[in-house]
């Protein structure tokens, strides 16, 4: 199909994030030839995106490309890739637990997983890291549902839940849980734990940075003495974490932690990684979770932990429950997380013509 003829696609929210999933054979085969394509679906380059479907925030400048699945004990692959807002970048390099959501009721809408009774179990290839993903899929009468009663915070009203599941999530990215060796490094005269279940992420304590924890997105966004310092201490991080040099990557996400202020385990703050993330990764949360299990780390010193697998992670929007499945000696075996998602728009997009 031609651009001129427009491009399948399904604009979906996965999660608290939103994005246009594609089939990857709808797609230019070569890589810069694609990206070139998804810059001028979403309008970037421009803080506006005023000429694209994106919306001037990375966390609706997101891409799904689903494929059959490459592997036997998958039922779909899911490529992510994150469209820069403000630069003309288009990033494979971290997953997105969020927009991983909308991949099971978009592979059954496009037919690439058949509806097997009430609820369909589709297991996902992540294809940027490498693992496996299991979602629950409501499909009554052989279509995807997304009427339900379930509720997650950032995201108005209630939807037909999507239960997550993960397993081998250590080192997705950077080959280890802790890639340093160390669950505390101290860099720019800041501790923090470089950690990576699911996604990279620095763990720091938002009082070592000057700051409670508690400000709003608008206010750390504003704050640019704190995101300069938030930046250096990323790009010394990216190498330690073997991510290489990271100025034109979206990680290792950057997190503030302090003591919870709704009863949960920890609250956040997230700069993903120069925007602060309106509520939180799902990635994110799982390695945030498994940095509070952490004797002696930052997050550990202001997590209040939960008795039982349930750890709730507050965010500015409210907070994420993320379950961790410990083995006796304290590693995360298995950890799991509930989203939901909605079919926005099914129909074809009309990319910007180049030049
Ligand atoms: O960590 C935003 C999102 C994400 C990532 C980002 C995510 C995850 O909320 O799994 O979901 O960190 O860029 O969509």
């Amino acid at each position: 199909m031609s651009e001129d003829e427009g491009i399948p696609c399904l604009w979906m929210r996965g999660g608290t994030s939103k994005g246009a999933y594609f089939l990857d054979s709808d797609l230019p085969e070569d890589v810069a030839a694609r990206d070139d394509l998804l810059l001028r679906i979403m309008g970037s380059p421009d803080a506006r995106q005023i000429d694209g479907i994106g919306g001037a925030d990375p966390l609706t400048s997101k891409v799904a490309v689903l494929s059959p699945p490459s592997r036997e004990d998958a039922d779909v692959d899911y490529l992510f890739l994150q469209v820069f807002v403000d630069q003309a970048l288009v990033s494979d390099a971290q997953g997105c637990g969020n927009i991983l959501a909308g991949v099971g009721p978009a592979a059954i809408e496009r037919g690439l997983v058949a509806a097997a009774g009430k609820e369909t179990r589709v297991r996902i290839h992540m294809v940027n890291t490498g693992e496996v993903a299991e979602a629950l899929i409501a499909t009554p009468g052989g279509r995807v549902s997304y009427r339900g009663e379930a509720r997650i915070d950032g995201v108005p009203g209630t939807h037909a839940a999507v239960p997550l599941k993960f397993e081998g999530l250590e080192g997705s990215m950077c080959g280890a849980l802790l890639p340093t060796g160390r669950a505390v490094d101290v860099i720019e005269g800041v501790e923090a734990t470089l950690l990576d279940l699911g996604m990279p992420c620095v763990v720091m304590r938002a009082a070592d940075l000057g700051v409670t924890g508690r400000e709003s997105r608008e206010e750390l966004e504003g704050n640019a003495a704190l995101k300069e310092r938030v930046e250096a201490i990323r790009l010394a991080a990216g190498p330690l974490m073997g991510l290489g040099d990271v100025a034109e990557k979206s990680v290792p996400k950057m997190f503030l932690v302090s003591g919870p202020q709704a009863g949960g385990t920890l609250n956040t703050r997230s700069f993903i990684p120069h925007r602060v993330h309106a509520t939180v990764g799902v990635f994110a949360a799982v390695s945030v979770a498994a940095a509070a299990v952490m004797e002696g780390t930052p997050a550990a010193s202001v997590a209040r932990l939960p008795e039982g697998e349930t750890f709730v992670i507050e965010h500015p929007g409210g907070a994420a429950e993320v379950l961790l499945e410990r083995d006796a000696a304290g590693a995360v075996v298995r950890a799991g997380t509930l989203r939901t998602a909605r079919k926005l728009f099914d129909g074809l997009v009309f990319p910007r013509v180049p030049g």
